[in-house]
């Protein structure tokens, strides 16, 4: 069998969607894992589940009437989809993807294809996903969809339920038709543009099978992306795998996704956040590398965005407020990393990501076949001291420049860009 990275490799038409641009610029994405998973927070029947939240009906191998049952009392009265698109904002994201249904199975929209959804069987009976996508397109945010396409543990032929169904007796193809399909066409009708279809862990589908379910979607709405997670080396941009990045910078568009804690849904008892230092240095890296970075949080069943990932992403945001020009709209750095950071570019110009300062306050970049003009933090514009010795570049930085701090410089030079990746 192939290896997701020799499908990706060797997929036909080296052809770009046209629609891909606004992705390979926007650098910065929102996730967010929002099911009936969210109620239960990680517990069941008075014991805790490690692992991942979204995963608890799977891990306690829950019978799907049980499972059924908890939606009876999940009731995210605290939901604002405009406190959740504000927030995004204010972090500085350009796109936010929501799970419509994970494995789980429940709909988190109002769909008429089952009535395993939260307008039909939770005292909640709205359609929080309408409202969702309004708020985050009403401040200029793309917004997209990530629907589980394969597996569905609460129907009797979607994938990977052992506990409550036969494996060997399952009809793919029927689940396809019955459900994945026609929940899919709903997201894609009643929920105006949709940026992206994220998918995620396919099967039950050739390749050719798999190329026919995306072309029936793409006739609902051409300028949507999907994910490569709809399997087969297809889609119009690259997922690694969770939490993945890659090692060398990747042409083309891709993203590289990670979550906020240790969980993709909510988990009462993981308080792993990553502080705002850490977000920075994953978005500054996907960017180093030519990517996007997709962050994730897990709202909690009564629809809050947990306090630290709310607060450690405003103060994300105001990194960016200062240092976005150093991401959005870049592309892969042309200095390779060094010990002491990242570089991103536009043209004319290099930005420095210094995450660590070098002890003798001078930064290195060797090998450097570029004309120098001038180097400034890119925070307020002081001018900072360089020399060139033989090929390396030499970086005064400023003695106020403590440790981690992320710190931008900008270096322009002149002429040819440097030619350090262009076979990476
Ligand atoms: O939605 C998130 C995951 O639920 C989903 N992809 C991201 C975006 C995903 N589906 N399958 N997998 C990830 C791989 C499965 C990993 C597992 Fe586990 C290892 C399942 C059981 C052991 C991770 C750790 C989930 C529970 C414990």
């Amino acid at each position: 069998a192939q290896t997701m990275d020799e499908m990706w490799e060797s997929r036909s038409s080296g052809k770009e969607h046209a629609n891909i641009q606004w992705f390979k610029d926007a650098k910065f994405g929102l996730f967010i894992h929002w099911g009936l998973y969210s109620h239960l927070g990680g517990e069941w029947k008075g014991k805790r589940y490690y692992g991942s939240g979204e995963w608890i009906m799977n891990q306690a191998k829950i019978p799907v009437r049980e499972y059924e049952a908890t939606a009876a009392t999940f009731n995210p009265s605290r939901f604002n989809a405009d406190e959740w698109a504000q927030l995004a904002k204010d972090a500085g994201i350009k796109y936010v993807v929501i799970t419509a249904k994970h494995h789980e199975g429940f709909a988190m929209y109002d769909s008429k294809v089952s009535t395993f959804d939260i307008v039909d069987a939770t005292p909640f009976k709205q359609d929080p996903m309408k409202l969702l996508a309004d708020a985050v397109r009403k401040r200029g945010m793309h917004f997209g969809f990530y629907y589980s396409q394969f597996q569905d543990w609460h129907n009797p032929n979607g994938g990977k339920n052992t506990w409550d169904f036969d494996e060997s007796k399952k009809d793919y193809q029927k689940y396809y038709r019955q459900k994945a399909i026609p929940q899919l066409k709903e997201l894609m009708s009643n929920y105006g543009d949709l940026s992206i279809v994220w998918f995620d862990t396919p099967g039950g589908l050739s390749k050719e099978q798999t190329q026919q379910f995306i072309d029936s979607l793409r006739l609902l709405q051409p300028k949507s992306l999907f994910s490569s997670r709809v399997g087969h080396g297809l889609g119009d941009y690259r997922d690694y795998g969770d939490s993945e990045m890659p090692a060398m910078p990747i042409n083309g568009a891709w993203e590289s996704i990670y979550t906020h804690n240790d969980s993709w849904g909510y988990m009462k008892h993981d308080m792993n956040f990553k502080t705002p230092e850490t977000i920075i240095r994953l978005l500054a890296e996907a960017a180093s590398k030519g990517g996007n970075l997709m962050l994730n949080v897990g709202p909690d069943g009564s629809g809050r965005i947990p306090a630290y990932s709310a607060q450690f992403l405003r103060e994300t945001g105001r990194w960016l407020q200062v240092n976005g020009e150093s991401i959005y709209g870049t592309t892969q750095g042309l200095i390779p990393q060094q010990p002491w950071g990242v570089t991103t570019s536009k043209p004319g110009k290099q930005y420095l990501h210094v995450w660590t300062r070098p002890r003798s306050g001078k930064l290195l970049i060797p090998n450097a076949n570029m004309q120098v003009q001038k180097v400034y933090a890119l925070a307020d514009g002081q001018p900072v001291k360089w020399h060139k010795r033989g090929d390396a570049i030499w970086i005064d930085l400023p003695i106020t420049l403590s440790d981690a701090k992320n710190t931008v410089f900008v270096l322009e030079y002149a002429g040819e860009a440097p030619t350090y990746n262009k076979n990476a």
